[in-house]
């Protein structure tokens, strides 16, 4: 059968389906069958029901597209490139190119190319997050549902909606397999997020074979239980059915949709299913012909785009999406002239730029020998910005008491009113965290809270954060043994070094109430970097900045905030956090004592590493090797600033159970122990 023989939509599915398998093929790496299987599904999100523009890819109320199974990536590239996205430079301009050529296909998984094995945000237009762990574009997906509800609360006008936009997710058993995703699930349940539509890829196929392996559960009741509407679809392919249930999502106001597709992966030629290993792995060139000829497709063409696909796509999505954007524009242009002061901030939020005067109102504290909490300090600091920030909205994983992360005088984000700004994730923090990205990707400021021993538990949407370069600003508070009676359970002792080893994540763990300002600081005019910031439940003294040096010193990530008289120590004390105030004691001390001691705030490692190197050796002078660090946390990254003879003074093991002086005495983590070890140096 030629080409000319089948219908246009076949012939566009059919396209989708060999890009996939020949760039599958040409990497000689990869998921080909299920990109094979999800062609028609992709094919009806994007050709007949989304409203995306090609043209202009970052447009800010487009449907949203996540491929969750990031693993079927093929899928994703091929439709990017047959659907004619346009490329986007970082700083917003579009060009008149194609976000993915032929060529960028065939570099499938190449090093370099713009068609990596996993789709990543930033590096492909058209690829709206970075997927590949799986789960997490499910649940990054709930965060740009809670943003859309958000924004429209706050901007849309009646007659001027700005924002309606719907988001749509492809998932795999995978992704409904794990924690982040059901966590996700049942809070977009809460919330009623009647823009979230998953379609889930129900193949009952994983790596290791069927699904009756370790997947038994009816994951339709689970989502019905969870406040979702479920529907299903019994064939891949029937594109009608699959379009009646892409309407009642669009019905659906009640809250989120899940729609359950039966597929079958492909496993090539139809005469060879099963005997191929084409679940994680290329189908082979003979294959590839044969399964060719099956969909009646030129066997011998590799990447073959019939001119008739790519009008098919561009007289469907084009027409629609460019249609839909150009009424926008008219609307956002009226829009600016009635409300000029909103539109102001919907142009920063989009061009990634903060107000003017963000920072004026964070706090300056007077010096206090008995001190406050960081948290404290920080959650005073935190209401400094959001005064003035109008789009940094965010929460904690129930622990806001503590956590001191509420937004004074503002609502919460609920169930029946999307307006608030402060949220409430449950006790969900991974979910949490990739709600943040969420968030983040449509240009919000987000932050996102718990106790620091349970980053561990959002750890893998940290990294993304990194990854995605997003400034999502982390507030862990109750930072270390400090945190005392809780007990060894909650003090973090391994995650400062812990976070410090994802790159691009600004670790940072203020030393006093200004320092705690300052770091907020930091963290909202970081817009290219996650920030984490590690705060205590304990008091601690607010220092004396006219005796000791100017907190903005915390900017440089490490800076002298006390020094022997003259400028050249002998020693040098280094702390971070609560021990900042320990090294203040044993330097006024070994100063008594007639010892030459320096003393250096060690805020950031990350920020530190940014400064160049005469800076870093006018706070750590080589010639100066005697050398004392305390924090309580593992050794782990200090030995870089310690040297080979320094000592450290900190924790080596789980905490203990106890009043947090007790516990700080029986660790030895004291000022007379910093003196002790200072001498030692010497
Ligand atoms: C968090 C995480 N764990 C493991 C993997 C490795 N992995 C890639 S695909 C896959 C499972 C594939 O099964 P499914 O999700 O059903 O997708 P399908 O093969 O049906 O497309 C696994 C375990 C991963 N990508 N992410
Ligand atoms: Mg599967």
């Amino acid at each position: 059968m030629s080409t000319s023989a089948l219908d246009t939509v076949t012939t566009a599915i059919n396209t989708i389906r060999t890009l996939s398998m020949d760039g599958v093929q040409a990497a000689n790496s990869g998921h080909p069958g299920t990109p094979m299987a999800l062609a028609p599904v992709a094919y009806q999100i994007w050709a007949q029901e989304m409203d995306y523009d090609p043209g202009a890819p970052l447009w800010p109320n487009r449907d949203r597209y996540i491929l969750s199974c990031g693993h079927a990536s093929m899928l994703l590239y091929s439709m990017i490139h047959v659907s004619g996205i346009k490329k986007a430079k970082a700083c917003g301009k579009v060009l008149d190119e194609p976000a993915l050529t032929v060529d960028d296909l065939k570099n499938f998984r190449q090093y370099g190319s713009l068609t990596p094995g996993h789709p990543e945000h930033g590096h492909t237009t058209g690829v709206e997050t970075t997927t590949g762990p799986l789960g997490q574009g499910c649940a990054n997906s709930v965060g740009m549902a809670i943003g859309q509800n958000w924004l429209a609360a706050r901007y849309n006008k009646p007659g001027k909606e700005l924002f309606d936009f719907d988001v749509y997710v492809q998932c795999s058993d995978g992704d409904l397999m794990e924690g982040v995703a059901c966590e996700a699930a049942s809070l977009a349940g809460h919330l009623k997020l009647s823009n979230l539509c998953w379609v889930y890829d129900d193949n009952h196929i994983t790596i290791e074979g069927d699904t009756d392996l370790a997947f038994s559960e009816d994951v339709a009741t689970r989502f019905e239980g969870l406040g979702w509407t479920v529907y299903r679809v019994d064939d891949a392919n029937d594109l009608k059915a699959l379009g009646q249930a892409f309407s009642k999502f669009k019905a659906n106001q009640a809250g989120p949709t899940l729609i359950i597709v039966r597929s079958v992966i492909g496993y090539g030629a139809p005469h060879a299913a099963g005997t191929s290993g084409a679940h994680g792995s290329p189908l082979g060139d003979e294959e590839v012909k044969l399964t060719k000829e099956a969909y009646g497709w030129p066997a011998d063409k590799k990447f073959y785009v019939p001119d008739e696909t790519l009008e098919h796509f561009a007289s469907t999505m084009g027409e629609r999406g460019a249609a839909a954007r150009t009424s926008w524009d008219k609307t956002y242009e009226a829009y600016s002239a009635a409300h000029p002061e909103l539109a102001a901030e919907l142009d920063k939020i989009w061009a990634g730029e903060l107000p003017a005067g963000w920072d004026k109102d964070l706090p300056v504290f007077p010096a206090d020998p008995k001190g406050t909490a960081t948290r404290g300090s920080g959650g005073k600091a935190l209401n400094g910005v959001a005064k003035n920030l109008p789009w940094m909205l965010g929460g904690s994983a129930d622990l806001a008491p503590s956590t001191k992360t509420l937004i004074d005088g503002e609502g919460s984000f609920g169930p029946t009113s999307h307006a608030g700004r402060n949220l409430h994730f449950g006790i969900r923090e991974h979910a949490m965290a990739a709600a943040g990205n969420g968030m983040a990707l449509l240009g919000l400021r987000p932050y996102v809270s718990t106790f620091f021993v349970f980053s561990d538990y959002l750890r893998p949407a940290m990294r993304l954060s990194a990854l995605m370069k997003l400034p999502v600003t982390y507030v862990f508070t109750h930072d270390s043994i400090g945190v005392g009676e809780d007990g060894p359970t909650h003090q973090p002792v391994e995650q400062l070094a812990a976070a410090r080893a994802i790159p691009g994540l600004v670790v940072m763990r203020p030393g006093d109430a200004n320092e705690a300002s300052r770091t907020w600081h930091v963290a909202i005019a970081e817009q290219h970097r996650p920030v984490a910031m590690v705060l205590t439940r304990q008091n601690m003294p607010t220092l004396c900045r006219d005796k000791y040096a100017a907190v903005e010193g915390v900017d440089k990530g490490a800076y002298v905030l006390a020094d022997a008289e003259g400028g050249n120590p002998d020693v040098i004390l280094m702390a971070s956090g609560s021990e900042l105030s320990l090294a203040v004691e044993a330097y006024e001390q070994l100063t008594a004592d007639g010892v030459k001691a320096r003393v250096v705030s060690v805020p950031s490692f990350e920020l530190f590493e940014d400064q160049d190197a005469s800076y870093r050796e006018s706070v750590l002078p080589p010639a100066v090797t005697a050398r004392v660090a305390c924090e309580a946390g593992v050794r782990q990254g200090w030995d870089a600033y310690l040297g080979l003879t320094g000592a450290f003074i900190g924790m080596d093991s789980f905490g203990d159970s106890g009043p947090f002086e007790d516990v700080y005495k029986a660790r030895g983590i004291t000022a007379e122990a910093m003196v002790a070890a200072a001498k030692a140096q010497l």
